[in-house]
C-alpha cells in the first residue's frame, strides 16, 4: 500500500485545526503510520521547496513554515498519494473546491494548511527527508477487510 507525507503547516497548528485535519484522513480510511511535531529550519526548507527557491515568494513561504512548529504525518492506504492530494485541494486555496481541506479552511495561496506529496516518487523522497525507518510503525488494522477489497490491501 502507498505511503504519503502530510505536513500540518504552522497555520494549521496555530489556528487549532490539527484535530480537524487529522480526523478527515482517519475518516477517509487512511492509516497513520508515523507522526512527529518539529520546528523546521531554513536548511530543510530549502531542500523541501527546492523547486520554488527562485520564486519571489520563497522568503515568505520559508518564514511562514518556520513561524511555529509543524506536524509531520505519514498516511498509508490504497492510492494514498493521490487520495490525500485530492483531499488537500488546489494550492491556491481561494480556488480550492469546498469540501477539500484548503477549500474549507483557507483562502491563501501561501497559508494553505497542509503540504501533501505530489507523486509516489516524491512521497518516498519526502518521507526519507523527515523520518528515519524506525519512526514508521508497522501494524495491520482489523478493519482492513471492511475498508478494502482483497486486491486493494
Ligand atoms: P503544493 O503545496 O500544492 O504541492 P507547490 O507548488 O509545491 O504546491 O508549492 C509549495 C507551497 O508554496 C504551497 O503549498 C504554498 O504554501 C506555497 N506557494 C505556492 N505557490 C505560491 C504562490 O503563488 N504564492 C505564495 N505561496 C505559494
Ligand atoms: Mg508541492
Amino acid at each position: 500500500m502507498e505511503r504519503t507525507l502530510v505536513i500540518l503547516k504552522p497555520g494549521c497548528l496555530q489556528r487549532g485545526l490539527v484535530g480537524e485535519v487529522i480526523s478527515r484522513f482517519e475518516k477517509r480510511g487512511l492509516q497513520l503510520v508515523a507522526m512527529k511535531m518539529v520546528q523546521l529550519d531554513e536548511e530543510i526548507l530549502k531542500e523541501h521547496y527546492a523547486h520554488l527557491l527562485d520564486k519571489p515568494f520563497f522568503p515568505w513561504l520559508r518564514d511562514g513554515m518556520m513561524a511555529a512548529p509543524v506536524i509531520l504525518c505519514c498516511w498509508e492506504g490504497y492510492n494514498a498519494v493521490q487520495v490525500v492530494r485530492d483531499m488537500a485541494g488546489a494550492t491556491r486555496s481561494s480556488k480550492a473546491v469546498p469540501g477539500t481541506i484548503r477549500g474549507d479552511y483557507s483562502v491563501s495561496s501561501q497559508e494553505n494548511i497542509v503540504h501533501t506529496s505530489d507523486s509516489l516518487e516524491n512521497a518516498e523522497i519526502e518521507l526519507k527527508r523527515f523520518f528515519v525507518e524506525s519512526d514508521f510503525c508497522n501494524y495491520t488494522s482489523p478493519l482492513n477487510p471492511f475498508k478494502y477489497a482483497p486486491d486493494e490491501m
